[in-house]
Formats: C-alpha cells, sequence, structure tokens
C-alpha cells in the first residue's frame, strides 16, 4: 500500500466513523473498512520496521562517514596528552596502593556528588577514596621532556582532607610538587601543579595520595608534556566560532551539525578544549545571539530543524533544571521555554533543546538518548 492510498483509506474510514449511520449500507461499509484496519495497521507496522532499518543505517554510516574521531584520542601536534575522565568504568592504567583496606576506585555520580565530565548527569564516573588507611593513585610511567603540565578536577569531602601530589621516580612515594593543606576544595576545582623541571630529567609517574581518613575525588586528570602556557591548554587556541562578551568574560561558541547523544556532544566540546561545555542559554541576550546566529546560517538551520542541544538537565531531581558550566551546575533564572515545555513526556525527559525553531528555538525537554546537533561554550578572559 502506498502512503496516498493508505491516507485515503484512513480518511475514509474516519468519515464513516463520523457518519455513525446505522442503515443495512452503512452498516456494509464499516464491515469493509473495519477489516480495512488490520491492512492499514501491518502496512504501518512494515514503514516502523524499515524507517528502524533506515535509521540504523543512517547512524552507522554517519559514525563511518561523518564524525570526528573519538574525542580522548588527541590528534594535534602541539602537545601529547594523557587523559582520563574515568568514563566506561576504567581507570584508564590507574593503579591503587591501599596500605590494606579500601583502595581509590570508580564512582558513579549521584545527585549528591557529581563527576566532573558530565556534570549533573547519571553517566558520570569519578575516582574516590575512603579508608582508615593511607591510599595512592599511581600514573603510568610518562618519559622525561623539558616540561609537564597537569591538571585535574579535584573535590575533598572535608576542607581538612590532606591531599598531595608526588612525583615518583626511584621507589618509594617519591617527592611533593602539589599539596591541598590547609584547606582543600569541597566544590570541583580544577588543580594545575607545574613540577620542577629538576624531577624530568628522567621517566617517572604521578602519585595522590589521601592519608587515612581523607575522602577526595578526582576527575579528569590531564597530563600535558609542554608548560601551561602552551596554546590549548589554559585558553581555546582560537576561537572558531562565534565570541560573545558576557560580563568580563569572554565566551566563544561552536557549533557541529552532526548529531550526537547528549553525553557524547559533551565529550565532543571537551575535545575541543578540555573546560569547553554545552551551551548555557542565562539569559534573553545569550537566547537571541544564538538564534540570530542559527537564523543567518544556510547549515545550522538545515541541520538543527529539530534542535539543538544545550547543558540544561534535571537527571538528577525532577523539574529542577540545571545549566553547567566548567565547573558548577547553575539552576536555571531564566527561562524561553516553547508553551506546555518542559512536560516530561514518559517520564524519561531530562535534557534540554533548544526545540522549536518555528518558535524562536524556544526550548523542550527531550530524552537525552536522542541524537541532534549542538553548541559547545567555552568561557576564557
Ligand atoms: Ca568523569
Ligand atoms: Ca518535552
Amino acid at each position: 500500500m502506498t502512503m496516498a492510498s493508505f491516507s485515503i483509506k484512513l480518511a475514509l474510514l474516519a468519515a464513516v466513523v463520523s457518519m455513525g449511520t446505522t442503515s443495512k449500507q452503512g452498516c456494509l461499509d464499516m464491515y469493509v473498512f473495519s477489516s480495512t484496519y488490520t491492512t492499514i495497521s501491518n502496512t504501518l507496522h512494515t514503514l516502523e520496521a524499515q524507517m528502524k532499518t533506515l535509521k540504523a543505517q543512517l547512524d552507522a554510516t554517519i559514525s563511518s562517514a561523518c564524525l570526528e574521531p573519538d574525542p580522548n584520542v588527541d590528534t594535534n601536534t602541539r602537545f601529547n596528552l594523557t587523559y582520563c575522565d574515568f568514563e566506561d568504568l576504567h581507570m584508564c592504567n590507574y593503579t591503587n596502593e591501599a596500605d590494606g583496606g579500601y583502595p581509590w576506585k570508580t564512582l558513579a555520580a549521584t545527585a549528591a556528588i557529581s563527576d566532573h565530565t558530565y556534570m549533573g548527569v547519571k553517566d558520570g564516573h569519578m575516582v574516590y577514596s575512603y579508608s582508615s588507611y593511607s591510599k595512592k593513585l599511581t600514573s603510568r610511567i610518562f618519559d622525561r621532556a623539558p616540561a609537564y603540565c597537569i591538571r585535574f578536577y579535584l573535590r575533598a569531602q572535608y576542607p581538612t582532607t590532606q591531599f598531595t601530589v608526588y612525583i615518583t621516580e626511584d621507589g618509594g612515594v617519591g617527592y611533593p610538587i602539589h599539596s591541598t593543606a590547609p584547606h582543600t576544595p569541597t566544590t570541583w576545582t580544577l588543580v594545575e601543579v607545574v613540577p620542577d623541571s629538576e624531577y624530568l630529567s628522567k621517566p617517572f609517574k604521578l602519585t595522590f595520595k589521601v592519608p587515612a581518613g581523607g575522602l577526595a575525588y578526582i576527575d579528569d586528570i590531564m597530563v600535558y608534556n609542554v608548560p601551561c602556557n602552551t596554546p590549548g591548554i589554559r585558553k581555546p587556541v582560537s576561537c572558531t566560532g562565534k565570541e560573545l562578551t558576557i560580563g568580563s568574560k569572554k565566551h566563544c561558541y561552536t557549533a557541529h551539525v552532526e548529531p550526537r547523544t547528549y553525553v557524547d556532544a559533551i565529550r565532543t566540546c571537551k575535545k575541543g578544549w578540555s573546560q569547553s561545555h554545552l551551551l548555557s542559554v542565562t539569559s534573553a541576550m545569550v537566547q537571541h545571539y544564538i538564534v540570530d546566529w542559527i537564523r543567518n546560517d544556510t547549515a545550522l538551520t538545515q541541520t538543527g530543524a529539530f534542535g539543538f542541544w544545550t547543558s540544561g538537565q534535571d537527571e538528577f531531581s525532577e523539574g529542577h533544571f540545571l545549566w553547567t558550566t566548567d565547573l558548577e551546575s547553575v539552576p536555571f533564572n531564566y527561562t524561553s521555554w516553547h508553551l506546555g515545555q518542559p512536560n516530561n513526556i514518559g517520564g524519561h525527559q531530562n535534557c534540554v533543546l533548544l526545540q522549536y525553531a518555528n518558535d524562536n528555538y524556544n526550548w523542550g525537554d527531550v530524552d537525552c538518548g536522542e541524537r541532534h546537533p549542538f553548541i559547545c561554550e567555552s568561557e576564557y578572559s
């Protein structure tokens, strides 16, 4: 059955039902069209199966031919980055050395303790440790180089937690190169460690140590074999998208037309620059700026007909929507919802989309597993 004949039969069926006739001929008509239901239903199932097959083929082709490489594979030539986000339940060759008892281990994000990579989203993981014994998290071996830059995100349960980074060369824990004493941050904080060049003339490991009784969380460890002021580490190399000044900070927005799931979109943003995240629409100015940009760009208008991901989500607390920045989750103050949204259809719409192109890209909540184009945001002074 073609789509056209299918539509005609559906219209005739509706007409017969609406007449509500009880004449003999009317009843005969209804018998005929009642039996048509099975044909229509079968056609719908066939169409659905065909569309599912086509969608799977599309996604496979997009993955093989259109997407950028995995964001954990660094392809730039300015430096060698060893990165671990502790996702997929792996430890990236970091090893545990507990002095007995309970070692560092990966921990899934919760409403109370979010990871850093996917801040506010249930998919996130970090490493954490607590026990009555001291604990050491030790890296793989790094080759000697003139300089290194070590960056990671840290938070502790209590500010009195003593957290120290060592450079380990000749056995033992090695030389301390960073300590958070006397106050360790209790919210996610970017820690930057520049080891003395005296320690870099031979291969080394890094050791992250918490003494007995301390509870600390680590995520997104980045080890660069170049100085920290190398372009692309403290700041993006350049803004290849749109730049907007909000308050005292410059914000760089880059658009990605390839459709990805919410967490894959976050990963892709971080590949461009580690402190990047999805777009946060914190004011009417940002909303108008982004909408103008989309409307004046044919590729964005076409690929974003069904919306662009933002960083907004309410995964852990239904109806309490949060924007994500590099270091924290921020409640919505400004909103631009489409009429009737957010509606959490099916009970699993937790991610915010610039959904309605025909209504100024006003927002809706949708399933985070859907694939959409997205806009990344980086803040820098
Ligand atoms: Ca993580
Ligand atoms: Ca919705």
